[in-house]
């Protein structure tokens, strides 16, 4: 299974079918200038460098098929449908594989499984939170839908996209295995092959698995429930067989804070030399016509006078990439992120984040939250408590979140799940961090709102961790040196005078020197925050990527009464005073959370019954008294910090 999925990664990138016209271009030049093609080669090598990913990207500009809908399911604890009985892989060949179409009508065979009617899911959606006996399900459940396509009249690559599915995707279409995927928060992709799609009746089968293990992303122990289950959008995707675009980043160039030149690339799908690539931005009346050069084409060119993207004035440009055969547009917005020694700087000036962590749920109905209402709704909270910045804790959340977050001119953290105590000496799961970190960046990479990539959440100090996360930052900029690189650090030290710094070593590595503190919840009582000063060693903005309490929705109580929205807010209000007394490198927070969450640590059996309440709104989607804390204070700095 390993070897097919090694190979599918491979198919696509630029070491599988783009790369052969690429040799064919450089040849072509060998024979006129020699200085040219070395700095081609260069130029070539280099840009190569941050494609490893084989994911087509602005799938909303796409022609696509949608196959979302009710798909039928058998829930397979013990994988019958994959291993015999002696724990043997079956294979395609074998009759009674779950995969295979359903077309033995033989009244004679015998068959103990099948899909039906009876047995459906929405698809996106968790299965946790479709039928009462799914609640607490971690394993493996297989999912079938048929489907009819009429083949295009041009020649076309077809594929099949999923925008995430948790954890392990196994995809069989007409009983061939088109692939396999790891990761429960990223997109996939998988080409099929002409032979294998039929006019009628295609019978698509998704064995989802999503039990946890030790050497995976995240790893067994996390605090957030693991929904399972196809919960992000299915679509076929055409892509015209030659001078296909996969990919491209069109982003002002980092290297100043003013700057106003695009500084890019595109990424072609089996071109062949000499093919035309035009950028368009009608609105600033931008037309540009490059002559690819292999796969991935440098783009580079000043922008007449236009409007920067920010959070006050979300100003978002249509832009336009064509080839001879493809052509695909979206809105971007053109904005710098940097920093300096004290602050985050937005198009060269200063920004205060009030921002709010995230999860992907909808609590009132206890599930993953994967639509654009849903993001509406999250999002729209966020609004109302003054927030300018959101934490997508803890992996990548729907890309509905980040295109409404460009719209809505919020700024976004974004994250992968390497959270807690993942196997930092390993370097397989070091490659799937990587892969997981490939494909945030990829997806969301041409997205204003997106300002930072956090590589993970409260790892614990140690040599091989740190080496861990320093491969990854270095990835992140290699992929994307336009924006910022952090990680939620903890925070190990603090003297008896109750000064606390940050000094874990991974501070040298990040832009931003983000940590979570729980000062009055876990340890002490909100009073320590009268006290605390917060110190780094290290020269850069600080940031307060979680602090929290939980406050049980609708249970009021005094203040010292621990689980109570008074207590809550009473931990709220000792924060805000003391973030008033921040040093002057502290460039915005992000406490936690939004909303209630569920979790299988929170067993409580009064005040959290399978729930983490540290929201500032509560499972029914109602407010706390803390929520108002926190909007005071943002109205406050909005006023102060503008
Ligand atoms: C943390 C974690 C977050 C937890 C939170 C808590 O530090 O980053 O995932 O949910 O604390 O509630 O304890």
């Amino acid at each position: 299974m390993q070897a097919i999925n090694k190979k599918l990664r491979n198919h696509n990138t630029v070491g599988g079918n783009c790369y052969p016209s690429t040799v064919v271009f450089i040849n072509h030049h060998v024979f006129m200038h020699r200085k040219t093609v070395l700095l081609i080669l260069f130029v070539f090598s280099v840009s190569l460098l941050p494609a490893q990913s084989n994911l087509i990207t602005n799938i909303p500009s796409r022609k696509t098929i949608d196959l979302n809908g009710r798909w039928q399911y058998i829930v397979d604890m013990y994988e019958t449908g994959f291993y015999d009985y002696r724990y043997k892989e079956r294979q395609p060949a074998d009759n009674d594989a779950y995969w295979n179409p359903d077309t033995t009508l033989n009244k004679s065979a015998r068959k103990e499984y099948g899909y039906n009617d009876k047995y459906t899911l929405r698809v996106p959606g968790d299965w946790n939170s479709q039928d009462p006996k799914f609640l607490y399900y971690e394993g493996t459940v297989w999912y079938k839908r048929s489907f009819d396509f009429e083949k295009p009249k041009t020649p076309a690559k077809l594929f099949l996209y999923f925008g995430a599915v948790n954890y392990k995707a196994d995809v069989y279409l007409n009983g061939k295995k088109l692939g396999s995927h790891k990761g429960g928060f990223t997109p996939f992709n998988f080409e099929i092959p002409d032979s294998v799609i039929k006019a009628k009746n295609n019978f698509l089968v998704v064995k989802v698995d999503n039990k946890r293990y030790a050497d995976e992303i995240p790893t067994l122990n996390t605090d957030w429930w693991n929904y399972g289950g196809i919960t992000r959008d299915v679509k076929l995707v055409e892509l015209p067989a030659i001078a296909a675009i996969q990919d491209y980043f069109i982003q002002l160039d980092a290297a100043n804070a003013q700057s106003s030149a695009i500084k890019g690339w595109v990424k072609l799908d089996n071109a062949t030399a000499g093919e035309k690539i035009t950028i368009e931005i009608p609105e600033l009346r931008v037309k540009k016509i490059l002559t690819a050069t292999g796969a991935i084409t440098p783009v580079a060119f000043p922008l007449p006078a236009f409007q920067r993207w920010s959070t006050d004035n979300p100003v978002r440009y249509t832009v336009i990439v064509s080839t001879s055969a493809d052509r695909v547009e979206e809105k971007i917005g053109f904005r710098t992120i940097r920093t300096n020694e004290k602050q985050i700087l937005l198009n060269g000036q200063p920004v205060f984040l009030r921002g709010i962590s995230i999860h992907e749920e909808i609590p009132q109905e206890a599930r993953r939250a994967y639509s654009q209402q849903d993001a509406l709704q999250l999002l729209g909270w966020a609004k109302g408590l003054g927030c300018n910045m959101v934490r997508l804790a803890h992996y990548p959340h729907d890309e509905t979140m980040t295109r409404l977050a460009d719209s809505l001119g919020i700024l976004v953290w974004s994250e992968i799940p390497v959270y807690w105590t993942i196997d930092f000496t390993s370097k397989a799961v070091l490659q799937k961090a990587k892969e997981q970190l490939d494909d945030m960046i990829t997806r969301d990479h041409n997205r204003a709102s997106i300002i930072v990539w956090s590589v993970g959440n409260e790892t614990p100090v140690s040599t091989a961790r740190t080496g861990f996360m320093k491969t990854l930052i270095d990835e992140a900029r290699a992929k994307d040196p336009t924006r910022l690189v952090s990680a939620a650090l903890e925070v190990n030290y603090h003297s008896a005078e109750n000064l606390r710094s940050i000094d874990d070593p991974l501070g040298e590595y990040v832009d931003l020197v983000a940590f979570n503190q729980y000062l009055g919840w876990y340890g002490g009582t909100p009073l320590s925050c009268r006290t605390a000063n917060w110190t780094t060693k290290y020269k850069k903005p600080l940031f307060i990527s979680e602090t929290g309490a939980e406050g049980l929705g609708g249970y009021h109580a005094d203040s010292l009464t621990m689980w109570s929205e008074e207590f809550q807010e009473w931990y709220y209000k000792e924060q805000v005073a003391m973030l008033k007394r921040m040093p002057d490198n502290f460039a915005g927070i992000s406490p936690w959370i939004l909303a209630d969450f569920r979790s299988p640590r929170r067993n409580h059996p009064v005040y959290q019954e399978g729930w983490n309440n540290k929201g500032l709104i509560d499972q029914q989607g109602n407010r706390k008294k803390a929520f108002y804390i926190l909007r005071n204070y943002y109205a406050e700095m909005e006023k102060t910090h503008h």
